[in-house]
């Protein structure tokens, strides 16, 4: 009787290995399809030309690859001529000499030109990238905070500015000026279909522009690692048209829909002396009440947008009373502590927050 080996299981796993690969190669593949590859799905501009560049650097490394491995079977599968004893030393010469010249054409002449046309390509593309078209309609100063982002639409008149967070509206087939700043690391702003990354880096303003094309909705991310939270610092670009953009903007530049005083509904009355009552106030801005902290989003109308926490949930009435009970367990080591409240004053705080349109 065979008895079993110590390396009996390990030859086990070993004959499974290649279906586990195959498995976990098609779970990766068709992972990545469940959204177009971005940066070639191109709705700006910049990305637009920068697409461009992507597909002539594949085809021009995909060619080279090619030649270079055509080759590489050639010199493998020849056969070697077999060298008559007499007129070896002409041969060896020969030989050579024809060495020497496909090393100086194949080996730095082809590359030279082949490096020096990619480098013309690159430096046309990134001239036409670098300033847009036509001037900006608007300038937005975006400042990257572990880990959510700040939009503050610059003005003239000061008390014009409307800040808001995460959600960035832009008008539609006009360029936009970002400054980006940063509040803490280095951080990086990246909306693959409408433009390069650019990075937030403290200290310094770094300026980029941005141009939607169609209406829509644009998924953007931080593409330099910056902490525990990295991956759940998103934020959309909504382009819409110009109309909907200007009373957009009108709508945010205003103080809180309900202020101090002005609330009569019980309920909601309520929930802005929790809200004042909880230490929100400490951390989040609320213009038109006393709230002025400066950590936290502005919540003056944390109603109008779609997700919050950066991407990381809808904005839903559940989400809102889950992020505000227990933030860190749905972000952990965010700067959102998790806030202990009755069920009473969570409901009207909930009340109060959804006031803010
Ligand atoms: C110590 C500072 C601090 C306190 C206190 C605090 N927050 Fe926050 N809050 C934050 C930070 C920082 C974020 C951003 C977290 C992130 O997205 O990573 C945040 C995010 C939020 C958001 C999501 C906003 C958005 O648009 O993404 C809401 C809503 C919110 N806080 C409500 C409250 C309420 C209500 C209280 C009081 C019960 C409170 N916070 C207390 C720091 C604070
Ligand atoms: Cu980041």
């Amino acid at each position: 009787m065979l008895r079993p080996t110590p390396f009996s299981s390990l030859h086990g796993s070993n004959r499974s290995f290649p279906r586990v690969a195959v498995t976990a190669g098609l779970i990766l593949t068709t992972a990545s399809c469940a959204r177009a590859p971005a940066i070639f799905g191109t709705y700006g501009l910049a990305a637009d030309r920068i697409a461009v560049l992507g597909w002539v650097f594949t085809i021009v490394g995909c060619a080279v690859l090619a030649v270079v491995s055509v080759l590489l079977v050639m010199a493998l599968t020849r056969r070697r001529k077999r060298i008559a004893e007499s007129d070896e030393s002409t041969l060896e010469y020969s030989g050579s000499d024809h060495a020497v010249r496909w090393i100086l054409i194949g080996g730095i002449a082809i590359p030279a030109v082949i490096l020096f046309f990619t480098f013309l390509v690159t430096l046309v593309i990134q001239a036409e990238v670098s300033s847009p078209p036509r001037k900006a309609v608007a300038t937005i100063e975006v400042t990257g905070h572990r880990w959510w982002w700040e939009a503050k639409y610059v003005e003239a008149d000061s008390s014009e500015t409307a800040i808001t967070a995460n959600e960035i509206h832009v008008p539609v087939g006009e360029p936009v000026r970002l400054v980006l700043l940063s509040a803490d690391v280095i951080h990086s702003f990246w909306v693959p279909r409408l433009a390069g990354k650019t990075d937030v880096i403290p200290g310094s303003r770094n300026t980029m522009w941005i141009q939607a094309d169609k209406p829509g909705v644009y998924w953007g991310e931080c593409a330099e690692y910056c902490g525990l939270q990295h991956s759940h610092m998103n934020f959309t670009v909504v382009a819409e048209s110009p109309e909907a953009f200007r009373s957009w903007l009108a709508i945010q530049r205003q103080p809180a829909a309900v202020a101090t005083d002005t609330a009569t509904d019980t309920l909601i009355a309520r929930g802005l002396d929790t809200f004042r009552r909880s230490g929100c106030a400490a951390c989040h801005s609320i213009r038109g009440t006393d709230a002025q902290g400066r950590i936290g989003p502005d919540l003056t109308h944390l109603a109008s947008r779609n997700l919050i926490a950066a991407g990381t949930l809808t904005n839903t009435r559940g989400n809102l009373a889950g992020w505000i009970s227990n933030a860190q367990a749905l972000k952990p080591g965010s700067g959102m502590p998790a806030m202990k409240l009755s069920s009473q004053d969570l409901k009207t705080l909930l009340a109060y927050l959804e006031t803010l349109k």
